[in-house]
């Protein structure tokens, strides 16, 4: 697709040589800064499944964006509705008003969903998906009169975004140690990697079951009726693809059941057919009663999000006179228009192609091409599910993170953009993937690995 440089690239190029900006007054989000700028990587054009740079130099994405842009780069249905959108209703207020579309997309994106989940507040991003469930979850109990349900549960090596309730459920350690003590009465799970087990299984490893029985522990520790909700995961993607041990999820959704727990899936990233399903919870056959979104909802183009919960939670709030506000919260971008259009536009592609679906098809060939990696050098673990894959490397000593980051350089210097994530390099490309760029990806991320220090 595109082999060609495109004409307006070379404009791009030529008017970024012409009109260079300085590089101080951007301070880059989850970024190197003063390296970066000694070395930038910039993007000026995408299409399909790929970048251009202002040279005009083409690069294989190969995790779509940042794991957001799953139909690709610039689709038309997108492009227009955005366009058009923007011209026929910038913006509405989401507070006591309302748009059409709102409610056209809330009503698509519940066919979508696992049964049960059939209600949806929308948000901007990942990071508010999951304040808002997390909200949601306490104040769910309060209403039903179990106010002392306030406590979270997360699990260790969790990624549920940057704001304070995510961090504080989340299980990295870099992203929360600068940031004082974060939410008080959260607690987290064990995470579930176990290479020693489990390492180069093929999709979902066999071991680890028991490690849900670790909300036990937690029940025992603070008692039921303190804990408001659980938050997880389906598959962890920031901290390096790690996959759900066979029976865990089940086995987790049982015992949330046993002690009134309610359990959030943050689909963040297994949302919109990642994994071949629509969601994680149908790949999975578990179904949680909060659910939270964004990235592929509007295939990155505008940002959203949305929390997804059960019939049951939404009708808790929806009592006392009907003139108050039954949930004091939402955003003044809360299904902006311009989101919604870009959402419908998004959810018409996955449609029409089949996208929800296509990592099943595709996934087999994508799982082999990736465990042709066993045995090169560094290579201690391959992971794989649906379109996503993972492969982690042996730190050099005394500098995690290190070999990783040098080999996504040379790749990004060879045409493809991976992903690293402490020395676990993470591929998650669009869903419209073809079975020559498989061979480029992981054919190119072979080829380093051979002279990788
Ligand atoms: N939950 C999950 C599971 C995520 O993966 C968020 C919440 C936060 O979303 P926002 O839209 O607020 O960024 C995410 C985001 C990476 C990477 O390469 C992953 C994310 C973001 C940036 C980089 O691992 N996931």
């Amino acid at each position: 697709m595109n082999k060609a440089i495109d004409p307006a690239v070379l404009a791009v190029a030529q008017e970024g040589s012409a009109h260079p900006h300085s590089m101080d007054a951007y301070w880059m989000p989850f970024t190197a800064n003063r390296q970066f700028k000694k070395a930038p990587r910039l993007l000026a054009k995408a299409k399909d499944m790929h970048f251009w740079t202002p040279e005009g130099r083409q690069v294989l994405d190969g995790i779509a964006g940042l794991w957001c842009v799953n139909a690709g780069h610039a689709r038309p249905k997108i492009v227009k509705a955005i366009a058009e959108q923007a011209a026929e209703l910038d913006y509405a207020p989401p507070f006591n008003m309302a748009h059409p579309k709102a409610f056209e997309l809330a009503e698509r994106l519940v066919q979508l969903t696992p049964a049960g989940l059939n209600k949806v507040f929308f948000t901007n991003s990942g990071s508010e998906s999951v304040d808002t469930a997390l909200k949601m979850a306490i104040a769910y109990h309060r209403a039903r009169g179990e106010g002392t349900r306030t406590r979270l549960i997360g699990r260790e090596r969790g990624y549920h975004g940057v704001n304070f309730g995510g961090i504080s459920v989340g299980g990295i350690v870099g992203n929360r140690k600068l940031f004082g003590t974060g939410l008080g009465g959260v607690d987290h799970l064990r995470h579930t990697h176990d290479l020693a087990r489990n390492a180069y299984s093929r999709g979902v490893p066999a071991h680890g079951a028991e490690l849900a029985d670790d909300l036990e522990r937690l029940v025992a520790l603070h008692d039921a009726s303190t804990i408001a909700a659980v938050i997880v995961e389906p598959v962890a993607g920031s901290t390096g693809v790690l996959l759900p041990p066979q029976g865990y999820l089940e086995r987790l959704r049982a015992i949330c059941d046993k002690h009134g727990i309610l359990l959030i899936f943050d689909e963040v990233i297994t949302g919109f057919g990642r994994l071949g399903s629509p969601f994680a919870a149908q790949h999975f056959g578990v179904t949680p009663d909060l659910m939270t979104v964004a990235k592929g909802i509007s295939n990155g183009c505008v940002p959203m999000g949305a929390v997804f919960c059960k019939q049951q939670i939404h009708d808790v709030f929806m009592t006392g006179p009907e003139h108050l506000i039954e949930f004091t919260h939402g955003y003044t971008y809360s299904a902006h228009p311009l989101a919604c259009a870009a959402a419908l536009g998004t959810l018409d592609t996955y449609a029409d192609e089949g996208l929800l679906t296509r990592a099943r098809e595709i996934g087999p060939y994508f799982e082999e091409a990736l465990h042709s990696l066993k045995g090169s050098r560094h290579v201690i673990d391959v992971r794989n599910i649906g379109l996503v894959g993972g492969v982690e490397l042996e730190s050099i000593p005394g500098q995690p993170g290190k070999r990783a980051f040098d080999i996504f350089l040379e790749c990004w210097q060879r045409g493809v953009l991976i992903r690293t994530t402490g020395d676990t390099i993470a591929f998650s490309p669009p869903l419209i993937i073809e079975k020559q760029h498989i061979d480029q990806l992981v054919g190119t991320l072979a080829d380093v690995l051979k002279t990788a220090a």
